[in-house]
């Protein structure tokens, strides 16, 4: 089995934590150019990672990979309420991940503008509503919504993206967990 990615995309390091457990090949890669972006873009017409691919067989986009790995790896499938945990995370994360591609394209984000507020709005609303449901007891084992919800807040403070004072149950959350040796071995950080 063979993951491609970045040390540094939560995404893929939600993937990573996941087949901590699992013998796998992890392919680094730089995706924004040179022959890296080449070897991906021969695997993932998406040009996004994380990608798996496996018995022949190319799996793209996280929430796919989770799936296909649940399944092979038996364990009990999402519930809605844990897809709809997912659901939220992925659209934080996503408007986080643009803002980052807009920032590093030299472009202004704190103008205001449609498409940035758009997204701004998305990560606040998001934001509150996943530290409500930490507040009411939600996100407390250790499967994919928690570690999808741990590689996020820990990318934002690690790419300082966003003031997270004002979510202190996001903190916390994130104190909690930061130990775990899956979360160590696969720190953005190095
Ligand atoms: N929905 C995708 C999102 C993956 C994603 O956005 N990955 C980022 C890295 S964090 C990426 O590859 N971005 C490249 C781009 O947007 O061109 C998933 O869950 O796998």
């Amino acid at each position: 089995m063979k993951l491609y990615g970045s040390t540094t995309s939560p995404y893929v390091r939600r993937i990573r934590v996941i087949l901590s457990s699992v013998s796998h090949e992890f392919i680094d890669l730089q995706i924004f150019s040179g022959e890296d972006r080449e070897l991906l873009a021969s695997r993932n017409p998406t040009l996004k990672v994380p990608c798996l691919e496996d018995d022949g067989e190319m799996i793209f986009d996280s929430r796919a990979i989770y799936g296909y790995l649940a399944e092979k790896l038996n364990y009990e499938p999402l519930t809605w309420e844990e897809e709809n945990q997912l659901t939220l995370v992925d659209a934080a994360n996503d408007s986080f991940v643009q803002l980052m591609l807009l920032k590093r394209s030299d472009i202004d984000i704190s103008e205001n503008k449609l498409y940035f507020r758009l997204q701004k709005e998305r990560i606040e609303a998001v934001l509150y509503s996943l530290s409500q449901q930490l507040e009411e007891g939600g996100f407390k084992g250790w499967s994919y919504p928690e570690i999808c919800l741990y590689t996020m807040v820990d990318w934002v403070l690690f790419r300082q993206l966003h003031d997270m004072k004002d979510y202190p149950q996001l903190l916390d959350f994130h104190e909690k967990h930061r130990d775990k040796i899956e979360l160590t071995a696969t720190d953005p950080r190095g």
